[in-house]
């Protein structure tokens, strides 16, 4: 259905300035009348302001900034990443739809990405939510197939950190923070946040799903979190491109998979304690699930483990968890 929904929206953008027939429409398009209108009232109820009716034509009334596959397609130059790409107006959570095309068995591609306008239902990690604000952020999903053990499960999305740290700096010449193990911050405020989930054996990773957010053009973030969150918009007093950032982050991300999988962790590793003021000599207090932590850190295993020196002089190495303090 979204597919049908992002060819009418691109047919309406190749138009802008002038209102295209109901008849011409439906007729490209290939379906009835009484359909075309259906998709017209679905567009709209996803936000996108279009003027007219069937008989007198159609118009949009500004160019929407919509993550249209026909846009980003033909400008992306990966061999792998987002070579199948599903895009949507409406979704419960793009990680939720990568489990339900793998549980449904389907052959799906390495590297299809999962795109989508606003979440119903978007998940951050141990059951808290996302919120995802229409047309306002970056919701996506990757699948991925590495060919490593569970173990090194934690370095793929501490790749995700880095890739887009990397495209929003590149895109925007902004200055991002990576708090571990899976934030990007503008100042001490959250801006992106990750999610991966694995399917795995005994010793190898079976299936990958890494979700990220990411907050770009939000006005306001919601009262519960806007003292701990904001989007590239407010920390820069600029709109800014969702198609660049993601075009920049699928093609960066894609490098630094490959690189993970050829060359092992040694260069990610080196990339994260660069970008994140988290990695050395930071005071901090991490929850890890059943115990808390505190100390100063002193960087990462060779597994993406953060180590923590407490007073006694004793290194903890910690694989996940929430950094609850920070100084
Ligand atoms: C995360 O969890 O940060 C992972 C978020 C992953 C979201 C993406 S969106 C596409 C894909 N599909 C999904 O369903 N999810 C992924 P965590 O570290 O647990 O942080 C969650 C906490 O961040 C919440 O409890 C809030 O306090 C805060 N939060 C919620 N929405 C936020 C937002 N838009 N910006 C900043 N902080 C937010």
């Amino acid at each position: 259905m979204d597919r049908k929904l992002d060819e009418l929206l691109y047919a309406l953008m190749q138009n802008m300035m002038i209102a295209v027939s109901g008849e011409k429409l439906a007729r490209d398009l290939g379906v009835s009348h009484s359909t075309l209108v259906r998709w017209v009232e679905k567009l709209r109820a996803a936000g996108i302001e279009i003027r007219g009716e069937l008989f007198t034509g159609y118009r949009l009334v500004r160019l929407p900034d919509v993550l249209l596959p026909q846009l980003i397609r033909p400008r992306l130059h990966t061999r792998l990443i987002a070579r199948s790409l599903y895009h949507f107006y409406d979704v419960d959570s793009t990680n939720l739809f990568a489990a339900r095309l793998l549980a449904h068995g389907r052959n799906v591609q390495e590297g299809t990405v999962i795109l989508a306008e606003t979440q119903s239902a978007g998940r951050g990690r141990l059951g808290r939510s996302w919120h995802s604000e229409r047309e306002a952020g970056i919701y996506l999903s990757m699948v991925l197939y590495p060919k490593a053990p569970p173990s090194l499960a934690p370095l793929f999305t501490l790749a995700t950190a880095v890739a887009m740290h990397n495209a929003i700096e590149r895109y925007s010449g902004m200055d991002i923070d990576i708090k571990w193990p899976n934030d990007l911050l503008v100042g001490r405020k959250k801006i992106c946040g990750i999610l991966s989930e694995i399917q795995a054996e005994v010793d190898l990773v079976k299936t990958m799903i890494i979700g990220v957010g990411l907050n770009v053009n939000h006005e306001k973030l919601p009262d519960d979190i806007v003292d701990r969150a904001t989007s590239l918009r407010i920390a820069s007093g600029r709109i800014q491109s969702r198609v660049e950032i993601l075009l920049e982050f699928l093609e960066e991300f894609e490098t630094i998979y490959m690189d993970l999988e050829r060359k092992g962790p040694t260069g990610i590793i080196d990339q994260w304690t660069r970008f994140s003021s988290f990695a050395n000599g930071r005071k901090i207090e991490v929850h890890d699930g059943v115990r808390k932590v505190g100390g100063v850190t002193r960087g990462l295993n060779p597994l993406g483990a953060l180590r923590i020196e407490q007073k006694n002089g004793h290194i903890d190495e910690v694989y996940s968890g929430d950094v609850v303090a920070w100084e």
